[in-house]
């Protein structure tokens, strides 16, 4: 069975943050970088905005440069808290569609997506998915290469930046590669492009002329590895975390709420699905996490660590809600909560109970309610208190 890789790589991440919340930055050339002080500033630029990069200006040059190529521009300090925080928020989402998931910078990672078909359809499906999903969340457009192998899929999120989108499928694979210029070929630095140039070879496809042992003679050891990435080959895994980090759920309005009794309810409601989850994944968690957003998109996360770990419905439910009240700003609408755990330690798993003697009875209710889910699906039970309110809009993990 072919695998199926998504390279996901945000658009000119820090300045697109920037234009986000400057809307009078939009559409115009960002610098995010060094203090340029009028051209005799010191230090680089991180990135800039697409209408930067129209004057020349790129990532890693010299800020005095910058100035140079485009005194006009609207140049910014980066906020490096921002943009880790939007950095997390981005990876949550990319990890609703797989575990699979290898970070390769701030704003870029490798999806194995190969088992998530079925819940989400094909390749081009799922990317279009990742996007809408980033955009809706963030404002900020991601782009997206789907291929069998890490290598095509990295080169093919970057054919049609920004927004993008490029499938490469497994019976067009030289299609895509053979034209392209041997300077997408990985690992190969100026000195090895010159050379390879002298040999005639200026695209990928010139380099399939030759025979694997004829490279190995003329470039060593990576002879072979050019020759099996010219021949669109690249066993390489995606390399991730198999443990699991958290488990969530969040919530968003279909209207903005400020009745407090109405978020109780919906905290309720995502306290278990996500013991539910906790539950089925036999996992338990020490760190209680809350996440509000208010119809201004100020959004806060909030947590709390417990002595005990859980898997408890009631027990994160009741953390959930003294999270909630110590942090909410009465009157203010909110447009989403989330409820996670995480802080999944094996050795706190057999300490006393918090809850003494209710919690043997909430671990009752708990196994009848997954009994019951597990018999008669996800929408068979749930607590009366939790009954589903008529505003109820989708629900996802995050
Ligand atoms: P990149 O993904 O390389 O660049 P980008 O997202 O700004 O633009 P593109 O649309 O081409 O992907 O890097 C991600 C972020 O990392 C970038 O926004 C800023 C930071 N960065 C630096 O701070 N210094 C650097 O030299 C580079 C390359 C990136
Ligand atoms: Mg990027």
């Amino acid at each position: 069975m072919n695998r199926l890789i998504l390279h996901v790589d945000m658009d000119a991440f820090f300045a697109a943050i920037e234009q986000r919340d400057h809307p009078e930055y939009q559409g115009k050339p960002v610098i995010v970088g060094a203090d340029p002080k009028n051209g005799k500033g010191r230090g680089v630029v991180s990135t800039c905005s697409y209408e930067a990069r129209k004057f020349g200006v790129h990532s890693a040059m010299p800020i005095s440069r910058a100035w140079k190529l485009c005194p006009h521009g609207i140049y910014v300090f980066p906020n490096g808290r921002l943009y880790q925080q939007v950095s997390n928020e981005v990876f949550d989402i990319l990890y609703e569609f797989t575990d699979a998931v290898e970070p390769l910078s701030i704003d870029e990672a490798f999806l194995d997506v190969t088992g998530s078909q079925k819940l989400f359809g094909d390749g081009r499906s799922i990317a279009i998915k990742i996007k809408e999903r980033i955009f809706e969340k963030e404002k900020i457009t991601a782009s997206v290469g789907v291929a069998p192998n890490k290598y095509l899929a990295k080169i093919a999120s970057d054919l049609q930046k920004p927004d993008g989108l490029v499938v490469v499928e497994p019976d067009r694979i030289k299609d895509f590669l053979f034209p392209l210029d041997i300077s997408r070929l990985w690992g190969a630095g100026v000195h090895t492009q010159e050379m390879l140039k002298k040999m005639g070879i200026q695209t990928i496809g010139d380099l399939t002329a030759y025979p694997q042992n004829i490279l190995e003679r003329k470039l060593g050891k990576m002879g072979s590895h050019f020759f099996n990435l010219a021949h669109g080959i690249d066993d390489r895994p995606v390399e991730y975390d198999a443990t699991v980090k958290s488990v969530s759920n969040e919530h968003t309005f279909m209207e903005d709420i400020d009745t407090p009794e109405v978020i109780y309810k919906c905290l309720l409601k995502l306290s278990e699905k996500v013991g539910y989850r906790l539950r089925q994944k036999k996992l338990k968690g020490r760190t209680i996490h809350l996440k509000l957003r208010y119809n201004d998109f100020d959004t806060l996360t909030r947590n709390k660590t417990i002595m005990q770990n859980t898997d408890n419905t009631q027990n994160i439910y009741q953390i959930c809600l003294e999270l909630f009240n110590t942090n909410y700003q009465k009157n203010r609408k909110v447009r989403l909560i989330g409820v996670g755990v995480s802080g999944f330690d094996e050795r706190c798993g057999h300490q006393l109970t918090l809850f003494n003697n209710n919690y043997s009875k909430y671990e009752k209710i708990d196994k009848l309610q997954d009994d019951l889910i597990n018999k008669f699906g996800k929408k068979s039970v749930y607590r009366a208190e939790s009954m589903e309110n008529p505003d109820a809009t989708s629900d996802d993990e995050f």
